[in-house]
């Protein structure tokens, strides 16, 4: 009886500690944001758009892979870039990896890289915020809340 509760409570201690550092080695460390914002969408818009500027605080060069929301915010969430053709400026998903530099940044901003969020669960309103959750060529995590910010506010 008493050799069952320990090897009880040992494994307890023993998922307690995998689970922990299961965490630890998913959520990154080298990574930090600053001017992240959602613009608020008008009321009918199926699309939205994030922006943010990851920095590596790392010395190890970091390859950005892809970026999710929750499904009640938006049915997709992407990696998008525009590009300028001969007719004008075109916006597509971003092919392959991103790299942010050792102690580098990569920049989130209007006309250039962008959060692309399809199908809009329900209007992003000022005010509230939505989570974002960066992916990592080595499948390391990077969560952020962004605010949502009207577009008289940029
Ligand atoms: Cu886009």
């Amino acid at each position: 009886m008493y050799r069952l509760r320990i090897s009880f409570l040992f494994s307890l201690v023993l998922i307690a500690t995998l689970s922990t550092s299961f965490f630890a080695i998913a959520e990154t460390k080298a990574i930090a944001s600053s001017n992240g914002w959602v613009r608020s969408s008008p009321p009918g818009s199926k699309n939205g758009v994030a922006f943010v500027t990851l920095h590596n605080n790392s010395d190890t060069p970091q390859q950005l892979e892809s970026v999710q929301c929750a499904a009640d915010i938006a049915s997709r969430c992407e990696l998008h870039q525009h590009l300028k053709t001969a007719t004008g400026m075109r916006m597509q998903k971003v092919d392959g990896l991103l790299d942010i530099p050792a102690h580098g940044e990569l920049r989130f901003a209007p006309g250039g890289y962008h959060i692309m969020l399809t199908g809009l669960a329900k209007p992003l309103t000022a005010g509230n915020n939505v989570e974002f959750i960066f992916t990592f060529a080595d499948q390391s995590t990077y969560h952020v809340q962004l605010p949502v910010k009207s577009v008289h506010e940029e």
